[in-house]
């Protein structure tokens, strides 16, 4: 039934807590910041507010190498406040979901301090050492964040295995004692309170036997480790038991973030009856501008295709339907903002094409997600210069393109970082047109996006044709229309390559919405043969012109 799957009406909305709000004026995110614009996400009406890793952590990667995964990390306050904001937010009714990060911990972590210290520690297994090869790595493994997935230790004369930095030891899950002190950490947080958690790169965690070389680009110095690491031999046997020992008999909502994944795999992660997550994140429709150059993966000026993103988000919509569940998504903390993206930041357009990239998401079926600062708008941010970027992924990039290989020009590389690094996502919320944004009267962590003058929290409340309130209507419309929900997708197409306008239905056995979406900045003419009962359900333009679509439109109408 419907009750204990309450998560497939739930929007989930995403907090980057270094970068939401500055309580106590450090220029650091806390959690008392959080807990203070609770208000704030309870008027947009969502359901569920996702923090991004709180924990102890030397934060090297945004909080996701964590030292300490049962308590908090100073910057964001203490334990009593985070328990004050499962309280306030349990009072209002929103749940919390936290990030988990357990492919991997820091270095820094009390088992890997452990482990590093000899040959013969009991804790030694609890990651991955291997000797040398020839007198190098043992396989050619690239890490995500460049450079060679394996790190030369002095003291005990082997390498370790980090798929990220190498301040990111990978856990071995093939050892029973990490499955269970994982589990044991796990039902802390459900004993806490907590209502549900985002896995971090999860099917990551289980390593092919033999660790056999991965397939390797032209360019590229090292193998392409997610090709032979994702979806491994043992990882459905793993989440399986972390259901079991963890999730099971609690109402907790649980995603999946899997790199990598197709349809065929998903339907396992987030089977209706597998015993894993409720739903996955999958990357496809986020890759589909990578460089043509595959060895310079996501750094990248390439535009999406909207035939490519179509043909992308329709597969994903069929291929679960009726046996696994999506999440809906267009950014997060890891990607550039949407509407830069996918629509246009222009003055005159930016409004009008996020509003349409918000409805072609909110009507698919799965599980959206609000990046914070999507709801008003935020754009890209145009960082003046290299030091000014804080994500350890762009700079390693830029170190390495740029400085050590000469690959990529420093000014080609800039237009790269303004089209995709992670940090355009995590400069400061913009509540007002107060110093930074109203973040943080200090100097903030990373520097605010200038344009918080004209694009903020206030001037979107106040205003009531503003993006802010047109996401309040789409969760609304979640909530109350079970169409949303439940009924199939078509995508309807007069034309495959057709580079302008993105339309579907969704249906059940009463009614149909039809979706309608101009991907363009010029007025196009389509003709869905719309019928005199149809009733438009939400538009981004005051009033509807039937076949003609004008720049960004977007529309949906409901057919009895
Ligand atoms: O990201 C998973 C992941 O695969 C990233 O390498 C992703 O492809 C990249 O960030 C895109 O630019 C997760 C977290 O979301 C990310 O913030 C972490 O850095 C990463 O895992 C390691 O924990
Ligand atoms: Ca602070």
């Amino acid at each position: 039934g419907l009750s204990s799957q309450w998560w497939k009406k739930a929007v989930v909305y995403q907090v980057y807590p270094r970068s939401f709000q500055d309580s106590n004026n450090d220029g650091i995110g806390d959690i008392n910041g959080i807990t203070s614009r609770l208000e704030y996400l309870k008027k947009l009406g969502v359901d569920v507010v996702w923090l991004n890793p709180i924990y102890v952590s030397p934060n090297i990667d945004g909080g996701y190498d964590i030292s300490d995964y049962q308590n908090v990390n100073p910057d964001f306050g203490t334990m009593t406040d985070l328990d004050n904001l499962f309280n306030k937010a349990h009072e209002l009714n929103l749940k919390i979901m936290m990030d988990l990060v357990v492919n991997h911990t820091s270095d820094e972590h009390a088992w890997f301090k452990e482990s590093r210290a000899s040959r013969n520690n009991a804790k030694r297994d609890f990651y991955i050492w291997r000797d040398p090869v020839d007198g190098h790595e043992p396989n050619n493994w690239g890490s995500y964040f460049d450079g060679p997935a394996w790190q030369w230790d002095e003291q005990t004369q082997q390498y370790y295995l980090h798929l990220f930095a190498a301040k990111q030891p990978d856990l071995n899950w093939s050892n029973p004692q990490v499955r269970d002190a994982v589990y044991q950490m796990m039902n802390f947080w459900v004993d806490k309170g907590v209502d549900g958690f985002r896995m971090d790169v999860i099917n990551l965690i289980s390593k092919p036997d033999g660790l056999p070389d991965a397939p390797q680009a032209k360019n590229d110095k090292f193998g392409d480790v997610e090709a032979v690491v994702a979806n491994g031999p043992h990882v459905h046997e793993y989440i399986q038991e972390l259901h079991d020992k963890v999730l099971k008999g609690h109402n907790v909502i649980t995603v999946g973030e899997t790199p990598g994944a197709q349809p065929k795999d998903a339907v396992k992660y987030a089977g209706e009856n597998t015993g894993e997550f409720n739903m996955t994140f999958q990357f496809e429709h986020m890759e589909l501008d990578d460089n043509d150059d595959p060895s310079l993966g996501k750094w990248s000026d390439k535009k999406t295709s909207l035939a490519d993103l179509r043909t992308s988000l329709s597969k994903w919509q069929t291929g679960l339907h009726g046996q696994a569940w999506n999440s809906l998504y267009w950014n997060n903390h890891d990607r550039p903002r949407m509407v830069s993206r996918f629509g246009n930041d222009s003055k005159q357009y930016r409004v009008l094409s996020a509003k349409m990239l918000a409805t072609l998401l909110h009507f698919l079926q799965g599980t959206p997600y609000i990046f914070q600062g999507e709801e008003i708008g935020m754009t890209n941010m145009p960082f003046e210069k290299l030091e000014d970027y804080r994500d350890i992924e762009s700079l390693n990039a830029y170190h390495y393109l740029v400085e050590k290989n000469k690959r990529v020009s420093h000014a080609t590389m800039m237009s790269y970082l303004y089209n995709t690094s992670r940090d355009n996502a995590r400069t400061p919320m913009q509540w007002s047109n107060e110093i930074n944004g109203g973040f943080s009267s200090h100097q903030p962590w990373i520097v605010a996006n200038p344009n918080y003058q004209s694009i903020n929290v206030k001037d979107a409340i106040a205003k009531d044709n503003s993006l802010f309130y047109y996401y309040q209507r789409l969760i609304k419309l979640r909530h109350e229309l079970p169409i949303i929900t439940d009924g199939d997708y078509k995508l309807v197409s007069n034309n495959d390559r057709d580079n302008e306008v993105y339309a579907y239905t969704r249906n059940d056995a009463k009614t149909s919405l039809l979706v309608i979406c101009n991907f363009t900045d010029q007025i196009v003419q389509r003709d869905y043969h719309i019928t005199a009962d149809a009733q438009l359900v939400i538009s981004n333009y005051d009033n509807d012109l039937k076949n003609e679509l004008r720049p960004y439109e977007a529309k949906v109408y409901q057919i009895k």
